[in-house]
């Protein structure tokens, strides 16, 4: 069947995580009829009584309205999905091992399944962020083993990696331009001419190897850029001056755009996706230089914050073994409760082995890695000795500095690892104030 006898009335989409979820009640209110697969009995459970396991604003209320217009469902049977769509999209997980090898077992999990089922003039397309190389050398031999079906003959298949930022994610779907790879030139109009139904910004329509490195680039970029800031901070903190006064004065340049410093990099992406980038290419002789080092500054963000820490309580004369300390945040970034490879999990982790008594608050996480947690600000400061913030989230920004001091104990530290707290009014209250790239 060629692309115009082609019509896509119904999509399965595979995995309803935080990408997944959300792809499938679009594609619902876009008009498609969607048929959600997970292997997570209980999140199909979940879903099909209209709540959402995946904290997403108004991701709750179109997930009750698509149900409700039996748009969507939930469900385990891969044979019922694949038999019954037209199109399938495929949203696991795809993380990487403890040497940073990129785990595929769920993408293959996945890819068999659908390929047990697949008949023929059936559109492939995988959502998963995956490294280059992998549709042709690993996905299309799978399927067309699997099914005996030829790629781009019998079925179609592309690429088309999210762009979303968690927080504020059906808002990015449709907003963000999407870049799409098709396997053949026909796959990838496909694959356009579906998306198109869903996504406002522009579609950019290349070839799979193309967006493979795109998709990953995009986020291995950001990684490098955010190294950046964090060397930046470093320097700053030896020269006595401000490091957020210099990259807000560096980024009024018109082609500047420094990121951030802060606790560490955290979060299902960012920190894997560049070993995503390297893998397939180290396989092939070539030693990352850039990438490797902007990952290894990130990771040491952590270590830094216990130094701020460990420095703030020697100016105060006191001793970390037995100093209470507030952790601000568990969540990965703010605003989000995700604590998926959280910069917390290893600032707490340090600060109980150096025997500070741990108390956490996180307004929107209930993780607490190991932690005591309390569930209100003022109990979590009082008879404190430091406040560490780790997680940006917008309840930090505004916090009552006046109130805490009164709660803490003497010669209040703060360690501010987002820099989201101003300095001249922490130091005017009485605070002893230290931050990434800011040290007195
Ligand atoms: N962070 C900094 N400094 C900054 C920005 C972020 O330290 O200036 C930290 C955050 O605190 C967090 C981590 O980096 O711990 C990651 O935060 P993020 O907002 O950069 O990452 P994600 O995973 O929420 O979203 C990113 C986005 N990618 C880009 O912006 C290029 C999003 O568009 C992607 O869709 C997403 O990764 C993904 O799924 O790949």
């Amino acid at each position: 069947m060629s692309l115009k006898h082609w019509t896509c009335k119904s999509v399965a989409v595979i995995g309803l995580g935080y990408v997944g979820l959300p792809t499938a009640v679009l594609f619902a209110k876009a008009g498609f009829k969607v048929i959600g697969v997970d292997i997570n009995s209980k999140i199909v459970k979940l879903i099909n009584t209209g709540i959402s396991p995946i904290n997403e604003p108004g991701l709750k209320e179109l997930l009750k309205n698509m149900l409700n217009a039996k748009l969507l469902f939930a469900t385990t049977d891969y044979e019922y999905a694949v038999k019954n769509a037209d199109a399938i999209i495929i949203c696991v997980p795809t993380p990487v091992d403890e040497n940073n090898t990129p785990i595929l077992r769920f993408l293959e999990y996945a890819i068999e399944n659908i390929s047990n089922f697949l008949t023929k003039n059936k559109l492939i397309i995988v959502g998963s962020t995956v490294p280059p190389g992998c549709i042709h050398n690993y996905v299309v031999p799978l399927i067309e083993q699997k099914s005996g079906l030829k790629a781009g003959v019998d079925f179609w298949l592309a690429y088309c990696p999210e762009r979303i930022a968690p927080g504020k994610t059906l808002k990015e779907f449709i907003e963000n331009d999407r870049i799409i790879g098709g396997y053949t030139y026909e796959s990838g109009k496909m694959a356009a001419q579906i998306f198109r139904k869903v996504v406002k910004g522009r579609i950019h329509v290349t070839d799979v190897k193309t967006a493979e490195v795109a998709k990953v680039a995009e986020n291995t970029f950001r990684d490098i850029n955010i190294a950046f800031a964090n060397e930046l901070a470093l320097i700053c903190e030896k020269l006595g001056v401000d490091v957020m006064s210099v990259i807000k004065l560096a980024n009024t340049h018109p082609r500047v755009n420094i990121h951030f410093p802060g606790a560490g990099v955290g979060g299902p992406c960012i920190p894997k996706d560049p070993y995503l980038l390297i893998h397939p290419a180290e396989r092939l002789g070539f030693k990352s230089r850039i990438i490797k080092t902007a990952r290894m500054i990130n990771d040491m963000m952590p270590s830094h914050i216990i130094d701020l820490i460990l420095y703030g309580l020697n100016l105060v004369d006191k001793s970390i073994s037995n100093a209470k300390i507030t952790v601000l945040g568990t969540a990965y970034k703010g605003g989000v409760d995700d604590p998926r490879l959280s910069p917390a999990k290893e600032i707490i982790s340090k600060l109980i082995a150096l025997n500070a008594k741990i108390v956490v608050f996180d307004p929107h996480c209930k993780e607490t890695f190991g932690a005591k947690r309390k569930t209100d600000i003022e109990e979590a400061v009082f008879k404190s000795d430091c406040i560490v913030v780790v997680t940006d989230h917008p309840e930090f920004k505004k916090l009552n500095l006046t109130r805490l001091k009164q709660l803490m104990n003497d010669k209040p530290l703060i360690v501010d690892g987002r820099r989201i707290i101003n300095p001249l009014e922490a130091e005017r209250l009485g605070f002893i104030y230290l931050g990434v790239g800011y040290i007195v």
